[in-house]
């Protein structure tokens, strides 16, 4: 049987095991928290203000994507127009019907489109 000596391993261990607790910990809070990140678009302040902004330019990017007008992105349409959609346009298609909404495009449904 191979002899480890105890200080070559139990740091490096501690080390992955304090890492993957912390990204498990920030995991957890930034998903109970995603939801209220998202700024209301009634909010009369800056960060209101930003959220409208943010809101009016993906609807700028998913109407000039959505080439047949059908209120939904097929793969054909954001390919070679929206790269990161496409690219990551499984996962973000979270129902798996092979097109996104305007929910699954922005990712939360805080913000309606019209
Ligand atoms: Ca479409
Ligand atoms: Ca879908």
């Amino acid at each position: 049987m191979m002899k480890i000596r105890r200080s070559s391993l139990t740091v490096p261990c501690r080390r992955l095991a304090a890492a993957t607790l912390s990204a498990l910990l920030l995991g957890v809070v930034c998903n109970a928290t995603a939801q209220t990140l998202i700024p209301s678009l009634e909010r009369q302040d800056h960060v209101g203000d930003l959220g409208r902004a943010a809101r009016e330019k993906a609807v700028a990017r998913f109407d000039g994507a959505d080439a047949d007008k059908d209120g939904r992105l097929s793969k054909a349409e954001v390919e070679g127009r929206l790269t990161y959609v496409a690219e990551n346009f499984d996962r973000l298609d979270t129902n798996h019907d092979g097109y996104l909404s305007w929910q699954e495009f922005i990712g939360h449904d805080r913000w309606k489109k019209e």
